[in-house]
């Protein structure tokens, strides 16, 4: 995989579906017995911003604007930073209309 990763086989798929004004707060994805695989992350439809962080609550998240097909790969010594998604803003897409979807693929197990 070109985010450098060229082993990671995932074994779970995370969908969350997203409608206007539905946020997801800054969190760390603990749930994986494999620390050392990334999060492969895909969005789909309306557009949302990423809330990135760090491994602490208290640093202030960048924020990434991400569209249709975009891919987010975070691993290595980002892979427990803090992230979250800002309350979507009111659009329709061509092919999903209301909604964002995104897709994580994680080594779950
Ligand atoms: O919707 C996103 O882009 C992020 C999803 C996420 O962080 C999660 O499912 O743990
Ligand atoms: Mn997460």
């Amino acid at each position: 995989m070109r985010a450098g990763y060229e082993n990671f086989l995932p074994d779970a798929c995370w969908i969350n579906c997203y409608e206007p004004g539905a946020r997801l707060s800054l969190h760390q994805d603990k749930n994986e017995r494999d620390e050392s695989a990334p999060i492969v992350s895909v969005s789909l439809g309306l557009p949302a911003v990423f809330l990135f962080g760090g491994l602490s609550r208290t640093i202030r998240p960048k924020r990434y604007q991400l569209v249709h097909g975009d891919v987010v790969v975070w691993g290595g010594p980002a892979r427990f930073n803090f992230h979250g998604i800002a309350p979507l803003l009111e659009g329709y897409h061509p092919i999903l209309g209301r909604k964002r979807i995104n897709l994580t693929f994680r080594k779950a197990l």
